[in-house]
């Protein structure tokens, strides 16, 4: 083979291997193969003053003719190369405005927070104002005060969580009856929402569950208040149609003492597994305060009188709601708390 074919042949090769460079880095290996200090070419170059002149000036002008070749060859190549990855690096920065975006899932309002929180308006409106009481009580607030002395047999109907000699878990918010009215003088009408404790689990009991208990003393408060009261409040949060019965009951701190019954939302007063078989569900204990229980807060019973009563929470959720099991709203299970 002459240098002129030899040339060719280079030539050939050289623009092959750049055709195939697939990245700017096999490019540079192109460049330095074909046209470095080391390349079969610059050797060509390099030699031809040894050559005979006719050919010299062949070889010569052939030589220099493919070294621009492959320079431009090279050139263009890179141009190329370096486009094609300036696309693709902006194809991996691209956010797509058509792609769904990500869901979030935001928090609800317990139900028996928004119940309770219902309830509470619908007293405010009434006039009443809202007041707190510990949970963790003395057996003097929880059972003493409220005309229910040690060994009294109606202790047994609150099953209790004693966590000391004389301390216990309120078993119901009647122990704020007694904390409000000795800091506060009649008239006074209260409300007091809370968690309270028993010994109690079924379908419609449950350990730990709330009670908002409401009282009212001045002169002259009668039964008629009680009943006004508490039928105003069942119309405002189970509308007129839904039946409402009292019925007489025993609390040793009430005189004379009354329970409220909601027909059942469940089976509409015909009667199931949640009223058992009644047609009612209990949701609150009432009454007159007894006058034992004025006189332990320092009020002359003589001149004041009062209603109180204590609502469970969970059962005016369970009928707003149709809720057939208490626990429920303990288990905190997302399927069954988003749907409120
Ligand atoms: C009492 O707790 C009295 N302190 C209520 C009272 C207050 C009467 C003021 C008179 C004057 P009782 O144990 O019945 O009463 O409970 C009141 C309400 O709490 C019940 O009507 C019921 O709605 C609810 N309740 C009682 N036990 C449970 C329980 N284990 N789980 C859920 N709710 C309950």
């Amino acid at each position: 083979m002459n240098d002129t074919e030899s040339l060719e042949s280079l030539r050939n090769e050289a623009l092959a291997a750049i055709g195939a460079a697939v990245d700017l880095k096999e490019l540079e290996a192109a460049r330095v193969k074909y046209l470095g200090r080391k390349s079969a070419l610059l050797a060509v170059l390099r030699e031809v003053g040894q050559l005979e002149p006719e050919k010299r000036a062949v070889v010569g002008k052939r030589a220099n003719e493919v070294k621009k070749d492959v320079g431009d060859a090279l050139d263009h190549r890179e141009g190329d190369l370096a486009a094609r990855a300036r696309e693709a690096a902006s194809l991996a920065d691209t956010f797509d405005l058509t792609l769904p975006g990500e869901r979030f899932r935001t928090g609800h309002v317990h139900p028996l927070a928004s119940t309770a929180e219902e309830i509470v308006q619908i007293f405010r409106s009434m006039g009443f104002e809202v007041a707190d009481g510990p949970e963790i009580e003395t057996e003097y607030h929880n059972f003493e005060a409220l005309n229910m002395p040690a060994f009294h047999p109606a202790r047994d109907m609150q099953d209790t969580f004693f966590v000391g000699d004389d301390l216990l878990l309120r078993t119901h918010t009647s122990n704020v009856q007694i904390r409000a009215m000795k800091t506060r003088k009649p008239p006074l009408s209260v409300l007091a929402p809370g968690r309270v404790y028993r010994r109690d689990s079924d379908i419609t009991h449950s350990p730990m569950f709330h009670q908002i208990e409401g009282f009212m003393v001045d002169e002259r408060i009668t039964l008629g208040h009680l009943k006004s009261v508490l039928s105003s409040f069942v119309r405002a949060i189970f509308g007129k149609a839904r039946k409402v019965r009292f019925r007489p009951s025993y609390f040793p701190f009430v005189e004379p003492g009354a329970e409220m019954d909601v027909e059942c939302v469940m089976c509409d007063g015909k009667g199931c597994r949640v009223c058992k078989s009644s047609g009612w569900l209990e949701i609150l204990g009432a009454g007159m305060i007894h006058p034992k229980v004025l006189a332990h807060v320092g009020y002359d019973s003589e001149k004041y009188t009062g209603f109180a009563f204590g609502m469970g929470i969970e059962r005016v959720a369970m009928l707003r709601h149709r809720i057939s099991d208490i626990r429920l709203f303990f288990e905190n299970d997302v399927r069954f708390l988003e749907q409120f």
